[in-house]
């Protein structure tokens, strides 16, 4: 068992990212078991889960015309839009069953704000406004993070670019991780992750 000052960060296994998905990870359930192991490892655990309002500013659906996965401009930047995914309350927004989540001390739910997306565990896409985990892990003294989850390359790695800029350090561990690779943004992601000064496990 990990110390205290060490958090498991479990990002988004969610039924939508798992095969069969609105916004379907590749083999995004085969980390189960490698997250659940991990879970029995860390003594604190926190689970991450994207939960949208269904008129959210995210989902292509809402931008009359466009196509998921095309790129739009928010008044915070350059946006994807995604297909609907993740909506507040639906089966599809509910842990895989298979993840073990009775241990989390913490659900942390983000992409709530219809107007403004959010990737990161730690921010909104605007990069400003908080979620308010970074308090939670500092103020219980955790000092090192390892995330796991999905999708590598955008929650994961806004999270733990996030993470590394508030002064955790930083671990993505990649075998439990699995990405959308979206024209060329696994190999993006991984780049700017290590520019950020984040250890990348295999
Ligand atoms: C995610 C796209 C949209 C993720 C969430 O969990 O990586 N990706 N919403
Ligand atoms: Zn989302």
């Amino acid at each position: 068992m990990r110390p205290e000052t060490h958090a498991l960060i479990v990002i988004d296994v969610q039924n939508d990212f798992c095969p069969g998905g609105a916004l379907a990870v590749a083999e995004g359930d085969a980390i189960i078991p490698r997250v659940n192991a991990l879970i029995d490892d860390f003594a604190v655990r926190v689970l991450t889960q994207d939960w949208h309002p269904a008129n959210h500013s995210s989902f292509a659906a809402n931008h009359p015309g466009a196509q998921p996965f095309s790129l739009t401009e928010m008044p915070y930047g350059p946006q994807v839009l995604w297909p609907a995914h993740c909506v507040q309350g639906s089966q599809g927004a509910a842990f895989h069953k298979d993840l073990r989540t009775d241990p989390a001390d913490l659900v942390i739910r983000k992409g709530f704000r219809a107007a403004i997306d959010s990737y990161s565990a730690f921010f909104e896409n605007d990069h400003k406004t908080p979620t308010g985990l970074e308090g939670y892990l500092k103020t219980r003294g955790v000092t090192n993070l390892t995330f796991v989850g999905l999708a590598t390359d955008f929650c994961v790695a806004y999270s733990a670019i996030d993470a590394a800029g508030l002064g955790f350090k930083v671990t993505v561990l990649e075998r439990a991780c699995r990405a959308i690779d979206l024209n060329g943004s696994l190999a993006d992601a991984r780049d700017k992750m290590r520019a950020a000064g984040v250890r990348l496990e295999a």
